[in-house]
């Protein structure tokens, strides 16, 4: 049975502009940088296990390679939060997880299971990706009033090239949702939800909202 379709980008936007402010607050970036470079350390092995279930389960070969380009952008990106954090003197190692990093890093650990269906991860994984895509997209638009020196932040996950990969993964997760079981559509549907609660979680910790580890 397909799911139903309904465009789930309008959620995304009160979170959107939330971020978009977001890009004045040095303090919060220097917090955010530390934060996010262990998320995505935790973020690698949800996509090796995404790019697993895609080998096993998937129904078209490109899959993999839209997923290991996924992988390939990952490694780029580790390498870049180094740059950034020397440039600002933000230490990358010494630094720990606070409590909404780790309850995302602990969702994101609860995909790795061979029980998670290929479909409902895959949502996730575009829906994670999708959130900053969207939001660093509006950091770059014209009176965003972005500082200059978080400019690059912005066009890491706002230039065109990691939109034209969120798209790649977003026909991957339409793909197969037309085809997916009821039950599927359904958790495919509550990672979505659960994506942006933790993102919105994130995003509040960033600001120093929950300062509690
Ligand atoms: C919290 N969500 C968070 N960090 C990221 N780097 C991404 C999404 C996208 O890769």
């Amino acid at each position: 049975m397909a799911c139903k379709t309904h465009s789930p980008l309008p959620h995304l936007f009160p979170y959107v502009s939330f971020s978009a402010s977001y890009c004045d607050e040095h303090e919060g970036f220097f917090l955010f940088l530390g934060q996010d470079y262990i998320f995505v350390r935790e973020f690698i092995p949800f996509v090796a296990s995404v790019l697993l279930k895609a080998w096993k389960e998937s129904d078209e070969g490109s899959d993999m390679e839209v997923i290991l380009g996924g992988v390939a952008s990952l490694h780029d990106e580790i390498l870049w939060f180094k740059k950034e954090a020397s440039k600002f003197d933000v230490p990358l190692f010494s630094i720990a997880p606070q409590k909404a990093n780790k309850d995302y890093c602990r969702f994101l650990e609860s995909f790795l299971s061979p029980e998670v269906d290929y479909t409902v991860a895959m949502t996730a994984f575009w829906a994670i990706e999708a959130v900053y895509q969207e939001s660093f997209s509006l950091c770059l638009k014209d009176g965003s009033n972005t500082p200059t020196e978080l400019m690059e932040t912005c066009q890491r996950w706002g230039n065109e090239g990691f939109k034209q990969y969120c798209l790649s993964l977003q026909r991957i997760v339409d793909r197969r949702l037309k085809k997916a079981t009821e039950e599927v559509c359904r958790k495919a549907e509550e990672a979505f939800v659960r994506v942006l609660e933790h993102e919105i979680e994130f995003w509040n910790m960033s600001y120093g909202d929950t300062l509690t580890s």
